[in-house]
């Protein structure tokens, strides 16, 4: 059979699909071969979706009126730079969470307290307010998540946001030293050491983009100065722990159930600082962590630090790691420019997709512990299964039954394989049928992932698949087209396109978890916030000099000041509380002409500061529908010449 018959279950849409494909992104793709199995005839063709009569889980995305979804899922926003939450099956977006972009509904870049989050110049204005959000993973208990947190990274600038899962707000993002295009992100699921530590203590994080170090500008030719880092972050305090230099770039991370491995996988061995070199390689690398001895090398001062930074940095390079005794890193081989890798939910395994190789790669993670303890002589061992199974693999995603699902982004499809089978006929056992199912999908996946896929609870039975082109699935808008999310039923044998939904670009990576492993509290309590003001006779103008403090409060349907007066060239600190203990009462804030809104929850305090450079009355006014009398809910700020 010829590989086109092989790969492609409809010669028509399959050339649809074609024309996007990257020319570049062929060109690199000479070595591919075909593949071993045959595409089911069941595979849906591109055009047409039929209906999904007859399967049990027709309809599940369509909930009644006022029915609650079962699971959450925690997307990563894309270049708004936020959270989105989901409701799923139904896939209606419930929430955005503002991380490294400033929002204009909550305030998030206004308010003071967000600001000091985001991080701010010498001025007081913001330090960056651009962000490419890839990645987003959650905290983990006992190879679950736990609900505490999650995290999410800004490739731009190289930041990792935390995430409080009680209220569903940013409360950290920190800007790590020493990188740039930090992508993949990962959290501990356990201690390397202490059994008892069970849970997410650590952050990793990989940097793409090999920089020279110190980056002062004088090596931009010298390429045996450029290096990457990887980061690990601490889960509490949202400190920069220590760092490992190493050979390659790094694109996702992946992290062990038991603690003791970390890995990224890396698609540029080869160190190359232009776009050729880095495909001249025929392959490229898994790079292991051995967590507790990269530890081990902090504590016994063994590193260096670069520029200002103080951060710790341990040599992970290929050269000061050759003995496997010692080694703090291990470079398990991979085909060219692999993409993703994914920890399998049974503990066992990390898998590599190949990108530029048709290949997905299974690694053992006991082999690479062994090798680590020198009892096992070749760490290519470790590598238990390379098999084909379409072009263009991204990523992968799990159903807790033993099979894998791996995006093929040049193929636009999903294929579900057998990791058991695929280790079989690697090893030699050549009627193992790994491949299982294939699934067109619109079109060039990139990201996927199934509910609880990288946990030890995987259920398998619904995958979001991540697709970068939309095409033909949406109203036309113009020549930007929304990237389409589409929702899979894995429930069976067969996966089952259940829904289209479309997404402003480029979400990236997502969770899907059920929803009883969080418990959202609606409410704040005053005491939570150091400014709040907590009886409304409190409120007021308090001058000292230019300095002036405004307090104030809301209660459903008024402001405790119905006016307050500031003189031209004032330093204005405004601080509103909302009293309302009502859930789903929030009380907007904003000043005409000041460039200020943002909202106050129930019970929480935020606070702006500006200078107040315009004379004239302004009427603040709420910005959130609250009451019948919204409208009414103002006060006016006169500011006097
Ligand atoms: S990487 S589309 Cu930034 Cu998430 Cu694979
Ligand atoms: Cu308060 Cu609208
Ligand atoms: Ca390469």
């Amino acid at each position: 059979m010829s590989q086109d018959q092989q790969l492609k279950p409809k010669a028509a849409s399959a050339m649809g699909r074609r024309t996007f494909i990257n020319t570049a992104a062929l060109a690199g793709l000479g070595g591919v071969v075909a593949c071993t199995d045959k595409p089911t005839s069941a595979a849906t063709p591109a055009a047409s979706t039929p209906a999904i009569a007859g399967h049990a889980s027709a309809n599940a995305t369509h909930l009644k009126p006022g029915e609650l979804d079962t699971y959450y899922g925690l997307w990563s926003g894309g270049h708004t730079g936020d959270m989105r939450v989901l409701g799923l099956p139904s896939g209606r977006e419930l929430h955005r969470i503002p991380c490294f972009v400033p929002d204009a509904l909550v305030g998030w870049g206004i308010t003071n307290e967000s600001k000091k989050i985001m991080g701010t110049k010498a001025d007081g204005s913001l330090k960056y307010t651009v962000a490419d959000s890839h990645h987003t993973h959650a905290s983990y208990k006992d190879g679950n998540y736990d609900g505490r947190y999650a995290w999410i990274n800004d490739k731009i600038n190289g930041r990792i946001a935390r995430i409080r899962l009680d209220y569903f707000t940013c409360d950290k993002i920190t800007e790590i030293p020493n990188i740039q295009g930090f992508h993949g992100i990962f959290p501990d699921k356990a201690d390397p050491v202490d059994p008892a530590i069970n849970y997410t203590t650590r952050v990793f994080c990989g940097a793409e983009f090999a920089i020279p170090l110190p980056n002062t500008g004088a090596d931009a030719d010298k390429p045996e100065k450029y290096h990457s880092l990887f980061t690990c972050v601490d889960a509490e305090s949202m400190e920069v722990r220590y760092q490992v230099l190493i050979d390659g770039n790094c694109d996702l991370t992946a992290t062990s159930y038991d603690g003791k491995l970390a890995a990224t996988n890396q698609y540029n061995t080869e160190m190359g600082v232009k776009y050729e070199d880095m495909m001249s390689a025929e392959r490229d690398a898994c790079l292991f962590f051995n967590v507790a001895r990269v530890e081990a090398a902090v504590k016994a001062g063994k590193f260096k630090t670069y520029g200002d930074s103080k951060v710790p940095v341990v040599d992970g390079t290929r050269e000061a790691n050759k003995d496997a005794k010692t080694a703090l890193t291990a470079y398990v081989s991979v085909p060219k420019n692999p993409h993703g890798v994914n920890a399998s939910p049974d503990a066992k395994y990390f898998i590599c997709a190949g990108k530029l190789s048709p290949t997905v790669t299974v690694i053992e993670l006991a082999k690479v512990l062994d090798w680590f303890d020198g009892k096992l002589e070749k760490l290519d061992a470790a590598v238990v299964a390379e098999v084909e199974v379409g072009l263009g693999p991204l990523h992968t995603a799990f159903d807790g039954r033993g099979n894998a699902y791996t995006t093929l982004f040049l193929d636009s499809q999903m294929v579900k394989w057998n990791v058991d089978a695929a280790i079989k006929f690697h090893a030699g056992d050549k009627t193992a049928k790994y491949v299982v199912d294939r699934l067109d999908v619109q079109y060039q996946p990139g990201h996927v992932n199934a509910s609880q896929s990288e946990t030890r609870a995987a259920d398998g039975k619904y995958m979001a698949v991540g697709c970068k082109f939309s095409k033909d699935r949406f109203l036309p808008v113009g020549p930007l087209h929304p990237e389409n999310e589409q929702l899979v039923d894995i429930s069976g044998d067969k996966m089952v396109l259940l829904a289209d939904h479309p997404v402003r670009g480029e979400p990236h990576d997502f969770i899907i978890f059920k929803r009883d492993l969080v418990r959202p509290k609606q409410v704040y309590t005053l005491d939570e916030f150091p400014l709040a003001t907590k009886d409304p006779k409190d409120s007021g103008v308090v001058r000292s000099g230019k300095k002036v403090t405004v307090r104030m409060t809301s209660q459903a349907p008024a402001f405790s000041l119905r006016e307050f007066k500031l003189k031209k060239g004032d330093e204005v600190t405004l601080i509103l509380t909302n009293l309302d203990k009502v859930e789903d009462l929030t009380h907007g804030f904003a000043i005409p002409k000041y460039n200020v809104n943002f909202i106050v929850n129930p019970q929480e305090t935020a606070s702006v500061t500006f200078i107040a450079d315009k004379p004239g009355v302004y009427w603040c006014y709420c910005t959130h529908f609250c009451h019948a009398l919204h409208l009414e809910m103002r006060t006016r700020m006169i500011v006097e010449a």
